[in-house]
């Protein structure tokens, strides 16, 4: 198998995040790349390379043309706000919430930042763009694998994509990696796409952008929305809407969840993603679901990422591995390079 791994990821830093009323160091961190680097160094499943150019128009199919360019101009927008910005990362304070306008670009820097994000755990640095420009590469370097013949391939990027929408950065994500690798297939091929999304935290950003659309299945497992991030969307009753309804399954979990409960959840979305008839799956790779990760609350543990490998082997399908979260920065090359292990031994 194949890995894309996104070279230039440690030009992308956040310092701080907004935490219960002060700010933490942030926990997505370049470490977490580095230590699934060098897990797969130790441990190989197959060639590192870096990802191929990509004609960027696509991206627009995912994502929209205002939030891109505010996105690729946001680092250039606020150092001409006061040059010592350069010293401070980027992050939003106010937001439209409902009753307000979204459909207006406000003029004022701040008012644009709140209008394309949803929180305030996810700076914007320096780095930000051209990083998770190349880690977006990486996802679609991994889908082109899959469709040159390749039965899996593995983008190792960051910054995460799920929690990224049409036009929100949110959750420590700016692009959504897996849905322009699911887009991709789409557009060279592949008539039915899965994205399986085994994150502890819900895909909030990849369900909405494929809501409406019956020819992408969105599955999720994850930390019950009523106790865990992102709170307001990932809830069993949401199906999908118009010609989309039936292609998306949300399956929360409390948070205490051991692997038995968990793998139980996993085998029925794989049902789903059968009956669904996929020509092939995109795996949103989170490993927070891990016991010792510090903001989850799932109790899998290091041997049980080998199952989960075994068990997303035998669909059959082609695949696409997705990094997301992980926060046990120890561990989780350990964990991810098991789940391919796992994936490539079957
Ligand atoms: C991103 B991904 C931590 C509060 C939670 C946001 C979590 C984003 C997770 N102090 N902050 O899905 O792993
Ligand atoms: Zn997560």
């Amino acid at each position: 198998m194949k890995t894309f791994f996104n070279h230039i990821h440690a030009k992308h830093q956040g310092k701080f995040e907004m935490y219960r009323g002060s700010f933490v160091p942030c926990f997505e961190v370049v470490a977490r790349a580095d230590s699934v680097l060098s897990e797969l160094q130790a441990r190989p499943v197959g060639q590192v390379l870096e990802p191929q150019r990509w004609d960027d128009s696509a991206m627009t199919t995912v994502h929209s043309e205002r939030y891109l360019r505010f996105l690729q101009t946001a680092w250039s927008q606020w150092i001409t706000l006061d040059p010592k910005n350069v010293e401070r990362d980027i992050l939003p304070a106010v937001w439209p919430t409902r009753t307000f306008r979204s459909d207006l670009e406000p003029a004022n820097f701040s008012g644009k930042l709140g209008l394309y994000s949803f929180d305030a755990g996810t700076p914007i640095t320096a780095g930000t763009w051209e990083v998770a420009h190349e880690g977006a590469r990486c996802a679609i370097s991994a889908a082109e694998a899959v469709l040159q013949g390749d039965r899996a391939a593995f983008a190792l990027s960051r910054p995460p994509g799920h929690h990224a929408g049409i036009d929100f950065f949110g959750g420590y994500c700016f692009l959504n990696n897996a849905a322009l690798a699911a887009q991709h297939l789409r557009l060279n091929g592949c008539g039915r796409i899965a994205v399986l999304d085994i994150d502890y935290h819900h895909g909030n950003g990849t369900q909405s952008i494929f809501y409406d659309r019956p020819d992408v299945f969105f599955a999720s497992i994850h930390g019950d929305p009523r106790t865990e991030y992102p709170y307001y969307l990932g809830h069993p009753d949401e199906a999908g809407a118009g010609a989309g309804v039936g292609a998306n399954l949300n399956l929360p979990l409390p948070r205490g969840t051991d692997y038995a409960r968990w793998s139980s959840a996993l085998k029925f979305a794989l049902g789903a993603i059968a009956r669904f008839h996929a020509d092939a799956v995109v795996v949103s790779l989170g490993l927070d679901t891990f016991e010792s990760d510090p903001i989850s609350g799932f109790k899998l543990a290091k041997d049980d990422y080998f199952r989960i490998g075994e068990i997303l082997a035998k669909t059959g399908l082609p695949t696409v591995f997705v990094l997301e979260g992980g926060y046990a920065v120890d561990e989780i090359g350990v964990v991810t390079v098991n789940v391919l292990q796992g994936f490539v031994s079957c």
